[in-house]
């Protein structure tokens, strides 16, 4: 009787695991494949949206909605090394995420810092919505590039993809901290 009681709850187990991991992918949450960063305002600006990684055969697919900009203007975006967006200037996240210590750059120049993203463009309402892929990024547990843990931070400027060390990109006007979800 007990042997029969223990093999039945083994079943249950493995009925419920496997009922709770088809649910999971049906919401595309199967294997850790993909992470967040909700971008809140800082710097006195009303900036918000969020950005959303998602594991890619190269690297990853990064999603970016993001309200609140200056109209018809473009602004840097920067993966940062820290996950530490509590100073109201966000300057808690840290400079650009550079595991390789790289020079500033662009994607189409030979040095770049991983973290650097292409500049957003706004639209006369002041909001930006692009998808692209990054080579440099990951969210690989342990390995250089995994940008867990790390923030998302919108400055002021556009990236000139040649100041040191950032760009020349100014105020922080919004950041959000890198979580899996
Ligand atoms: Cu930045």
């Amino acid at each position: 009787m007990s042997t029969f009681l223990i093999k039945s709850s083994l079943f249950s187990m493995v009925i419920l695991s496997a009922v709770t991991l088809t649910a999971c992918q049906g919401l595309n949450m199967g294997r850790h494949t993909h992470a967040q960063a909700q971008l809140q305002a800082r710097s006195d600006s009303q900036v918000q949206g969020q950005v959303t990684f998602n594991k890619a055969k190269q690297g990853l697919r990064v999603a970016i909605n993001v309200s609140g900009l200056t109209p018809d203007q473009s602004h840097a975006i920067h993966v940062h090394a820290n996950g530490d967006c509590s100073a109201a200037d966000a300057a808690s996240a840290g400079g650009h995420f550079n595991p390789d210590n790289q020079v500033h750059g662009a994607n189409h120049t030979p040095t770049h810092h991983a973290g650097y993203l292409p500049n957003l463009v706004a639209d006369e309402q002041g909001r930006a919505v692009i998808e692209f892929w990054v080579k440099d990024l990951s969210l690989d547990n342990g390995a250089s590039t995994d940008i867990k843990g790390r923030s998302v931070v919108v400055h002021e400027r556009a990236d000139d993809d040649q100041s040191q060390p950032a760009g020349n990109a100014g105020k922080r006007i919004a950041c959000g901290v890198i979580k899996m979800v």
